[in-house]
């Protein structure tokens, strides 16, 4: 059975769980809002639905169900490759089933054919200062190619059905994931590398194509395939799943949906931690003239971080309450192959320096590092030095999650999110603080 036909029969077999939920048990109330988590960001409120992947605390995120040691181990890989194919992991997020080999053929060859970038989209990207951010580019190539959207077109044809809407949907998401590798490496090319590009080698999948176009030699396929795959989900209320999720809920078509979450990503609490991570290793590497800092200066240059009102990049986390398994799968790949970078010597430090730092604020939820704390050093160590490019490399991992997420979406018709807001006076008068 093909990708979409196990996705219809998987929608079909799911949607009387929903109109279930939603018509026998409409009001059950699951978590009681307060008001910290309504000042806090609506924080930790059970409001969205995902079965594509959970994020537990302690144990670190499942992608439907597996564990990212699991995941790693179970996915098909390319010959000769220590990560799996990209395309098998979309496949596992979309369908809930592990792909076999001739799954993630049909996958890479349904993606090798939509794969082109429109000439329109590099005739924008050109006509933007080259200053301009990365993520900026990124985003507004995405959301240009939104006149090719099938969804947007079906809708404005005035054939709308709710039952349908996911296959369009789906359409849409199979014509944009393959082009984001190549709206990535061309972004990069054109900003940094003199704006010579590298054609795609129609013999490469997601990963490998995209470590080719970059121009950058093995094991960076393996680098791009495991950043791809660890990126790409953690459930659902995060800032760039949940602007996705948001903006598609007015039945925006993928492309506004997921350029306006990379338009979330792009902040230095979320996807641009990364960038700040390197910012912060170079800044104290200058001034250490290059030498790897003793435990006592490391912990010191920390201090003036905080005590200039800065966070620490790269540690903490809204929900995880220990290490980042992300940040894990990046370490044992450091250790492996890079593990006298001098960059790496700076990560593992403060790996051993931060936390218990953070842990004497005595505020701090989550001194452990999280995915943003590691991912730098890595591309550092294989030539990516630009680091302001970081958050886009997250961005197209982070793509193969939203957009799982959005078919099903249509595919179980969830409606328009509108939750509700309040004055000050009112939230004082219910909390009886008047
Ligand atoms: N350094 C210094 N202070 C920190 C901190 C850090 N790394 N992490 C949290 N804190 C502070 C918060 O700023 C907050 O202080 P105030 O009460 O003075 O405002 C306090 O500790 C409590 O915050 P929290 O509940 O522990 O954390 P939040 O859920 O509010 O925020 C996060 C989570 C990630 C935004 C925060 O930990 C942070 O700013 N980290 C650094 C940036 C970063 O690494 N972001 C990447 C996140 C990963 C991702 O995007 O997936």
């Amino acid at each position: 059975m093909g990708i979409k036909e196990k996705l219809y029969e998987k929608i079909q077999a799911h949607r009387p769980r929903i109109t279930r939920l939603y018509k026998e048990f409409a009001d059950k109330v699951i978590d009681d809002v307060t008001v910290y988590k309504i000042i806090a960001g609506m924080r930790g409120i059970k409001a969205l639905i995902t079965d594509i992947s959970y994020l537990d605390p302690y144990e670190g995120i499942r992608f439907r169900g597996y564990t990212i040691p699991e995941v790693m181990e179970k996915l098909p890989k390319p010959e000769g490759a220590e990560m799996p194919y990209v395309e098998g992991h979309f496949y596992l997020l979309l369908t809930g089933d592990l792909p076999t080999e001739k799954d993630v053929e049909e996958v890479f060859t349904e993606w090798k054919k939509r794969e082109q970038l429109p000439q329109y989209v590099i005739d924008t990207l050109k006509a933007m200062p080259r200053d301009t951010h990365p993520m900026t580019m990124f985003a507004a190539g995405i959301l240009a190619m939104q006149r090719d959207s099938k969804f947007a077109k079906w809708y404005a044809s005035g054939q709308f059905n709710k039952m349908d809407a996911w296959d369009y949907m789906y359409e849409d998401v199979m014509d944009l994931l393959p082009k984001l590798p190549l709206l990535g490496a061309y972004i990069y090319r054109m900003k940094y590398k003199g704006d010579t590009h590298i054609p795609s080698d129609p013999n490469l999948d997601f990963g490998g194509n995209f470590a080719h176009m970059m121009g950058i030699d093995k094991p960076y396929d393996d680098v791009a395939r495991m950043y791809f795959i660890l990126h790409s989900d953690h459930e659902s209320g995060n800032v760039s799943a949940h602007t996705t999720h948001l903006v598609a809920s007015a039945l925006s078509d993928i492309y506004y949906s997921y350029a306006a979450g990379m338009c979330g990503l792009a902040g230095p609490l979320h996807g641009l931690a990364n960038q700040e991570v390197l910012r912060w290793i170079q800044g104290v590497m200058d001034k250490m003239g290059g030498k790897i800092p003793t435990k006592e200066e490391m912990e010191k240059f920390i201090w003036d971080t905080l005590n200039s009102g800065q966070v620490v990049p790269g540690f903490g986390h809204a929900v995880l309450r220990k290490t980042d398994p992300r940040y894990m799968a990046q370490r044992e790949f450091a250790l492996k192959h890079l593990p006298d970078d001098p960059i790496f010597k700076y990560v593992d430090l403060m790996f051993q320096v931060v936390p218990p730092i953070l842990q004497q604020l005595g505020k701090v939820k989550n001194p452990w590092p999280n995915v943003d704390a590691h991912s730098g050093c890595i591309q550092w160590h294989y030539g990516v030095r630009e680091y302001d490019f970081y958050t886009v490399l997250f961005g197209i991992g982070r793509a193969l999650g939203v957009t799982a997420n959005i078919v099903w979406d249509r595919g179980l018709g969830y409606q328009i999110e509108r939750p509700k807001s309040i004055t000050t006076d009112m939230l004082e008068e219910l909390a009886g603080a008047k």
